[in-house]
């Protein structure tokens, strides 16, 4: 049974920063029922934006809340060279490769 959390990779197609929101054309996703598909995530409280840009590679981490939209809890570019994504970078290799 598919849990609450899962992991993906794929690309910014765009960015809103205003409102915390990012639009991503990811592959399918680890943890979760999820195919490939380009949505608009919401991001968790503390997730910031400042290091990405449209069209960047990214991977990526959401949690599902009650509401049932997914959230982003974690996001960083690929190669996931930054001080932010060492759990993510642990688990890229899981991870299904993105479009
Ligand atoms: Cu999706």
């Amino acid at each position: 049974m598919p849990g609450d959390t899962g992991r993906a990779t794929g690309r910014i197609s765009s960015l809103d920063r205003d409102d915390g929101r990012v639009t991503i054309d990811h592959g399918p996703f680890e943890g979760i029922a999820m195919g490939a598909m380009t949505m608009s995530f919401a991001l968790m409280g503390d997730v910031e934006l400042t290091d990405l840009s449209e069209g960047d590679d990214v991977i990526f981490q959401v949690k599902r809340g009650r509401d049932g939209s997914h959230r982003i809890m974690e996001i960083c570019s690929i190669p996931a060279n930054g001080p932010g994504c060492p759990d993510l970078e642990t688990l890229h290799r899981d991870i299904p490769p993105g479009p």
